[in-house]
This record gives structure tokens, C-alpha cells and sequence, in this order.
């Protein structure tokens, strides 16, 4: 597998752009609002991989509840996969379920699905198939 993007959680991504892109020179790509996720995203890019910058748009979301409770920094390591309903099955024989049932659609119009950090030694991880 090859990393697609992390993703960092911020309080707001306009006070946070400005270091990624003026200091590390990372160049934005794509931003949305996630409205299921109650996230807003912007991705930059960074060579053959991306960041994904994270700000919350709810009090009540996974990422407003991070920020809250660990403070803004890493908040997922995202893979790209080719079949992702395979690599979910693959997991869930190895008794590593991931947190979906099947794919949802995530930022980018992409499939995507979570594994809980407790299974990858404290990093929660995205699988990310590309397209829909
Ligand atoms: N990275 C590492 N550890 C994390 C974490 C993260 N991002 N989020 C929570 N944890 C830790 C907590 O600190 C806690 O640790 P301790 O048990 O040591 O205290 C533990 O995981 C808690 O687990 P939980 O009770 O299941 O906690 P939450 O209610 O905080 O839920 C999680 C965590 C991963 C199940 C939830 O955040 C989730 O479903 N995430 C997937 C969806 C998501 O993150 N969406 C936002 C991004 C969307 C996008 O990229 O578009």
C-alpha cells in the first residue's frame, strides 16, 4: 500500500495555510466542506502525496471531539487501496474490523473506510479507493 495523504486536525485551516504553504512551500490542491464528516478539508500536496488539513464545522464530530480532548496534530494516516471492499473483508477475517460496513463516500468523491487506533498501535488509519 502507498500513503495517499495524513490527515491533521486544525482549528481553523485558514490560520493554519499559511505555515504549510509559506514555510514548507506545499501547494493547495482541493478543498470541500465533508458535511457527514462535519468536517471542512483542505488538501495540499506534498510530492506524491498529499496532507489533508481538517477543521471541524460541529461541536459534535470526530474531529471537534480530537481537537478537544488530544489538541490539533496527526489525526490519520490514509492508504490507497485498488479494491476496498476486498482489503475491508481481508481485515475483517483478520479480526480487524473496520469501523464501516462497506466503503462510504469521502472527501475527493472517493471511497474510504476507518480502522480504529486501538488496531494500528495508536494511529488511526483511512483506506482511500480512488474514484466512486
Ligand atoms: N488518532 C489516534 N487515537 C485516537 C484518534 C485519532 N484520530 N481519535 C481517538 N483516538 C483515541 C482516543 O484518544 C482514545 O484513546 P484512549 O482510549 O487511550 O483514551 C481512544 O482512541 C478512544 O476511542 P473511542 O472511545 O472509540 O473514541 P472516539 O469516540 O474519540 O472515536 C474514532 C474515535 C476513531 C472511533 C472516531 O474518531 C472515528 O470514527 N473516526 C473515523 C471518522 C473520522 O475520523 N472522520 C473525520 C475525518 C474525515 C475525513 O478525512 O474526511
Amino acid at each position: 500500500m502507498t500513503i495517499d495523504h495524513v490527515g491533521i486536525a486544525v482549528e481553523s485551516i485558514e490560520e493554519a495555510l499559511p505555515f504549510y504553504r509559506t514555510a514548507l512551500g506545499l501547494v493547495p490542491v482541493h478543498s470541500e466542506e465533508v458535511p457527514d464528516q462535519k468536517v471542512r478539508v483542505a488538501f495540499l500536496q506534498a510530492g506524491q502525496t498529499a496532507l489533508e488539513l481538517l477543521e471541524p464545522t460541529s461541536e459534535d464530530g470526530a474531529v471537534a471531539k480530537f481537537l478537544k480532548t488530544r489538541g490539533p496534530g496527526l489525526h490519520h494516516v490514509a492508504f490507497a487501496v485498488n479494491r476496498l471492499p476486498d482489503e475491508m473483508e481481508r481485515l475483517r477475517k483478520m479480526e480487524l474490523p473496520p469501523l464501516e460496513k462497506s466503503p462510504r463516500a469521502g472527501a475527493r468523491g472517493h471511497q474510504v473506510c476507518f480502522l480504529h487506533p486501538k488496531h494500528a498501535y495508536g494511529v488511526l488509519v483511512e483506506l482511500v479507493q480512488h474514484g466512486r
